[in-house]
């Protein structure tokens, strides 16, 4: 039976942790060099109102069309040229994250309920329905679907279990569509999320949320690809020229999300003090908004920051597409384009004689 003082010991020590340095860690430029990190102040709201909730997109290149999966059950596709947006299948579902475009022109959804999902022209067929959490999904060329599971243990409602927990429940699964089996490829990461192929297949980069780095198993074998990252990464999508965009969601203070794992009571800490949660875990405004973009050994060559959250918070995915960086946020009802070439004067074209 644990004492009640090291109970309150504990939980001094966490509070102080909250009150003395706040759980949102300043989202300040990772980058030396700030010619490459750039605010997120020209943001341009598509769809506003008329996509609930949106978790990731994912563009289909050659309808030039971007598609989301929202929370009240929808996939709805932006063509882009016109922006115009088209409500296209509809599914009785309110658990939906990420999605990923297939070379067909299918999505493919993952439902944390319902499973894998792939929706196409015919209808929704569903892939794997004994997979729960699952979080992102990514196409190889031969039409294996690889997707992450966060928690084996966990609800997506229990999430933050899982951080309180500090063990590694998540996976990294793959769908073989010839033989409709779904293979476990890794097991023991860190609330697996995003899920990316690099350009050639060689490797595969998982995003830990809870340990801020990714993982890319080259050939079998696991390595880290981006350390340290001050917040939890959530989707990541190739971007074009073989880099990788990836938005980072959560800014808690490592040192509190530690501080609360190695204590031993932390459960009756929970139940006790429920709202300790959001301060572990700041949501909204409070979450800011940052993408970075990393080079393919995972360095960082470009920063997006939106720290007070003035434009658009938590933005959980961010797909780079001709010269736009659109951005979908799983608290938001838009979603965002950002211009990444906005033109120059001294670019004006030079008159011809
Ligand atoms: C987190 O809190 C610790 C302890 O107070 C502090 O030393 C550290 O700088 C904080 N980290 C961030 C990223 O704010
Ligand atoms: C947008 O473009 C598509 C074809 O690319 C067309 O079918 C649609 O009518 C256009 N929408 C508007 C509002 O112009
Ligand atoms: C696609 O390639 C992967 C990796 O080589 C392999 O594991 C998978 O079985 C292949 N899938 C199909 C449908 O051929
Ligand atoms: C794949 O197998 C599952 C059972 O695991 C089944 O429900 C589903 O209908 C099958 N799908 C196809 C395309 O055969
Ligand atoms: C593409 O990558 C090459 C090599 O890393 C770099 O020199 C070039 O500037 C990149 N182009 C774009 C558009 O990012
Ligand atoms: C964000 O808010 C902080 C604290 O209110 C302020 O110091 C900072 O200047 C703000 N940053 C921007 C980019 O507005
Ligand atoms: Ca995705
Ligand atoms: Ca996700």
């Amino acid at each position: 039976m644990a004492p009640i003082s090291f109970l309150i010991a504990c939980l001094l020590a966490f509070t102080l942790e909250i009150f003395f340095s706040p759980p949102v860690s300043s989202s300040a430029s990772l980058l030396s060099n700030s010619k490459y990190s750039s605010s997120m102040k020209d943001l341009i709201k598509l769809g506003e109102g008329c996509v609930n909730h949106p978790e990731d997109v994912s563009v289909v290149v050659r309808k030039g069309a971007l598609y989301t999966a929202t929370r009240d059950g929808w996939v709805k596709y932006f063509i882009l040229h016109n922006e115009t947006l088209v409500n296209w299948k509809h599914i009785d579902s309110n658990t939906f994250l990420g999605i990923t475009t297939t070379k067909e022109g299918d999505v493919i959804v993952c439902d944390t309920e319902k499973g894998l999902l792939k929706v196409s022209e015919a209808g929704v067929e569903v892939l794997d329905p004994n997979v729960r959490f699952t979080n992102d999904a990514i196409e190889a060329s031969n039409g294996s679907l690889y997707f992450t599971v966060s928690s084996k243990e966990y609800t997506p409602k229990e999430y933050y279990k899982d951080l309180v927990e500090g063990n590694p429940h998540g996976q990294l699964l793959k769908y073989d569509p010839e033989s409709n089996e779904t293979t476990v490829l890794q097991e023991g990461f860190y609330f697996a999320n995003g899920v990316a192929l690099s350009e050639d297949e060689s490797f595969v980069v998982v995003c830990e949320s809870w340990e801020y780095w990714l993982k890319g198993p080259d050939q079998g074998k696991l390595e880290n690809f981006i350390e340290d990252l001050p917040g939890g990464p959530d989707n990541i999508n190739l971007a074009p020229n073989g880099s990788f965009g990836c938005p980072r969601w959560i800014f808690m203070n490592q040192t509190g999300v530690r501080a609360i794992q190695s204590c031993p009571d932390k459960w009756k800490l929970l139940e006790a003090y429920p709202e300790l949660i959001n301060l572990l875990i700041p949501l909204g405004n409070d979450a800011g908004a940052q993408v970075v973009k990393v080079d393919t050994d995972g360095k960082i060559i470009k920063d997006f920051n939106d720290d007070n959250a003035t434009d658009i918070s938590f933005v959980t995915s961010a797909v780079e597409f001709e010269d736009n960086l659109y951005m979908a946020s799983i608290q938001s009802k838009f979603v965002g384009k950002l211009p990444l070439n906005a033109p120059k004067a001294e670019m004006a074209p030079k008159a011809t004689i």
